[in-house]
């Protein structure tokens, strides 16, 4: 006599089942190849990223990136396995990375129809202090290759899936579509991705702001006086605390998981803000409201926007609704 086989438990189900078994019907196949890639592309720059001190990846290769930053050697190793990862993948009819100047067309023979912008390893700056650090991405599908910039310039809200992985004490992969949100962990023994957190949702209390204070001096007056606001919450009892890593993703994740917001406004320092739309906000927005969060430039989603640049950066917060919400209430008031 037969008898069904039992599902596995969660904890045992590796990411390319789990994007297979949840992907839709409208993305079936290609999408569920391509993210499984990403996830070999993540193994790789880990193995790197583990074993930075030891191997030769620390430090700065010489050369200035397209955003005016000095290039560490790990940025260069991350980009560079993305792309090749990506392009080989049968899965990508072109891309964008932070740390090209130009998008990148993938030869027509093994093109397939996804869109990919990513950026390879945010949070360089912590590299060399053993600090968690990570790559984000975005997921556009394409009806046919793009031939020009133009059409690679998509606003965010046209993702079909984000995500990003954390080289942290342990290696994670999020990955988002519009409905939902899942948490795979790297097991390095068996060299799998497993399920460790499926469906996850931001909370919504607001427990901890990620923001670097030191910015003060160049913030718009509401930014003052939201921080004001927040603090003033603390006064008899501690209800919110300060976590600020400089990794964005590293940051982001935390608050996605405790329930937080990150705030890194447009300042006189930085006119048109410091973070990238494409390879950073848009997809970190994405995740944000897929888990019930949200995400603001200063008076609406930043996936709403229609880039105009590549490299376009802007204003933004994200995470828990209740702060975004308080963000654009006081940006409204003065900004
Ligand atoms: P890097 O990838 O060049 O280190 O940039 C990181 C980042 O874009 C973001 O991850 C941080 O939160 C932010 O910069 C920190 O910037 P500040 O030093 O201006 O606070």
């Amino acid at each position: 006599m037969s008898r069904e086989i039992p599902l596995p438990r969660d904890a045992q189900i590796t990411l390319t089942q789990h994007i297979l078994r949840h992907q839709s019907e409208r993305f079936r196949g290609s999408l569920s190849t391509l993210i499984t890639q990403i996830g070999v592309a993540a193994k790789v720059i880990a193995a790197q990223v583990r074993r930075a001190g030891i191997i030769e990846v620390w430090g700065q290769t010489g050369e200035v990136n397209v955003q005016g930053e000095e290039v560490q050697r790990l940025d260069e190793i991350a980009n560079d396995t993305f792309m090749s990862v990506l392009e080989q993948s049968g899965c990508v009819a072109a891309m964008a990375s932070e740390e090209e100047d130009d998008w990148l067309k993938v030869p027509e023979a093994i093109a397939g129809e996804y869109l990919v912008v990513f950026d390879p390893l945010d949070g360089s700056s912590n590299i060399e202090v053993s600090t968690s650090i990570g790559t984000i991405f975005g997921i556009y599908a394409c009806s046919s290759p793009p031939q020009e910039e133009r059409e690679v310039l998509l606003p965010g809200r046209e993702m079909v899936g984000a995500g990003y992985v954390i080289y942290g004490s342990s290696t994670v992969f999020v990955y988002a579509d519009q409905t939902r949100v899942d948490c795979f962990t790297l097991d390095p023994v068996v060299g799998e991705f497993l399920l460790s957190r499926p469906n996850l949702r931001m909370p919504t209390k607001l427990g901890m702001i990620s923001v670097n204070e030191f910015n003060e001096p160049y913030w718009p007056e509401w930014m003052g006086a939201l921080m004001a606001e927040l603090k003033e919450r603390n006064r008899d009892e501690r209800v919110i605390t300060g976590r600020h890593i400089g990794s964005l993703v590293a940051d982001f994740h935390r608050n996605l998981i405790k329930g937080g917001a990150y705030l890194y406004p447009v300042d006189s320092h930085n006119k048109r803000g410091k973070l990238r739309l494409l390879y950073e906000c848009n997809p970190l927005a994405f995740i944000s409201r897929a888990a019930g969060g949200s995400d603001t430039w200063g008076a609406g989603s930043v996936l709403e926007l229609h880039p105009t640049s590549l490299h376009q950066r802007t204003g933004f917060a994200v995470g828990v609704k209740e702060a975004i919400e308080l963000v654009e209430r006081h940006y409204k008031r003065e900004g």
